[in-house]
């Protein structure tokens, strides 16, 4: 019999096929969002599950789950993944890097121009029906081009956007991150290393790309957001939970800084209920790395992880993204 397999949310079809090909395959077609009883009822007799970025695969799950061997997921973010218990079970788990990074480093882009030229705040003020005539300062927001990008959290797609920076509109970059790029890469994207204090006072638009962890909870708060320039602007495609967005709400009804861009927010899919108050502030749904080919690319990479745990294919036994290889020698 072929070992069966879920995946927990609505997927390309032809996703669906590869893992056809090779298992018994439930599916959620109706796109449901289970609760954690619900998401373990339908992982029993599971050996392999495809998951998004929200499952939350912890301790407890796995001890419900005893039949559980690979957990991949389509997100390059693994906060929802207890890692180190899935390596005491012998679970081997694998996230989605490299395939969403100049995706996401676009939108993270232009959800930063969006903020600074108030490009969704012109808009409504148009749709509204209150353009009447041509104004000096209608709209006039900050410049992209030649002001200094800060971004924080130099991983993968913080370079991205980086070089999109220093090569594309001339940005002076700074970057914090807890280790430092070596000194080619360094001068490659034209960014500089500083401590958080100085990244926040002089950066005009701040990109936050850090993961979410305990370590990073918060990292940008009242506090944090007060050093920045009354001009800048705040952009988070990371994690909900690395700004406090209450805080945040605050500090933008108060003019502390001038705008912010938020693709992620703590609690989402609810939103803090200030945010969706205020004009300066450009709010999208989590879609950073929603261009279709990347989605597919996700999905895919996803797959060629499931078929490489479970032992078939041509990559088997060495899925090309596992984050616990150890677990299959
Ligand atoms: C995804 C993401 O949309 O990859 C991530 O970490 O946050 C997003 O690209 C989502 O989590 C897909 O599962």
């Amino acid at each position: 019999m072929k070992p069966a397999v879920l995946i927990c949310r609505a997927v390309f079809p032809d996703i669906i096929d590869r893992l056809r090909e090779h298992f018994e395959v439930e599916t959620n077609e109706a796109d449901v969002v289970w609760t954690q009883p619900e998401l373990i009822a339908h992982l029993q007799g599971k050996a392999g599950v495809f998951i998004t970025g929200t499952q939350p695969i912890d301790t407890a799950l796995l001890a419900d789950c005893p039949e559980l061997r690979a957990v991949c997921s389509m997100a390059v973010g693994y906060n929802n993944i207890d890692v180190p218990a899935c390596t005491a079970r012998g679970v081997l788990v694998s996230n989605a890097p490299d395939v969403l990074t100049e995706t996401t480093a676009d939108f993270g882009f232009a959800l930063m121009m969006a903020a600074a030229r108030r490009i969704t705040e012109s808009e409504h003020f148009l749709r509204s029906g209150a353009w009447t005539k041509w104004t000096v300062n209608a709209f006039a927001g900050a410049d992209v081009h030649g002001a200094t990008l800060g971004v924080l959290g130099m991983g993968r797609i913080g370079q991205a956007i980086a070089r999109r920076g220093a090569l594309g509109f001339g940005m002076p970059v700074l970057y914090h991150n807890r280790s430092r790029l070596d000194a080619a890469t360094e001068a490659a994207l034209g960014a500089r290393w500083v401590d958080k204090e100085t990244l926040l006072r002089d950066s005009d638009h701040l990109v936050i790309v850090v993961p979410y962890s305990a370590a990073s909870h918060h990292l940008v708060g009242a506090a944090e957001i007060a050093l920045m320039k009354t001009s800048a602007t705040l952009t988070n495609i990371a994690r909900g939970g690395i700004v406090d967005d209450a805080a945040l709400a605050r500090a933008l009804r108060e003019h502390r800084i001038a705008a912010a861009g938020l693709d992620v927010f703590e609690g989402e899919p609810a939103v803090h209920p200030e945010l969706l108050t205020l004009p300066n502030v450009v709010l999208t749904p989590h879609i950073a790395s929603a261009s279709l080919p990347t989605r597919r690319a996700m999905a895919n990479l996803a797959v060629d992880n499931l078929l490489a745990a479970l032992g078939v294919g041509p990559q088997k036994g060495k899925p090309p993204t596992a984050l616990n290889p150890g677990v299959l020698a």
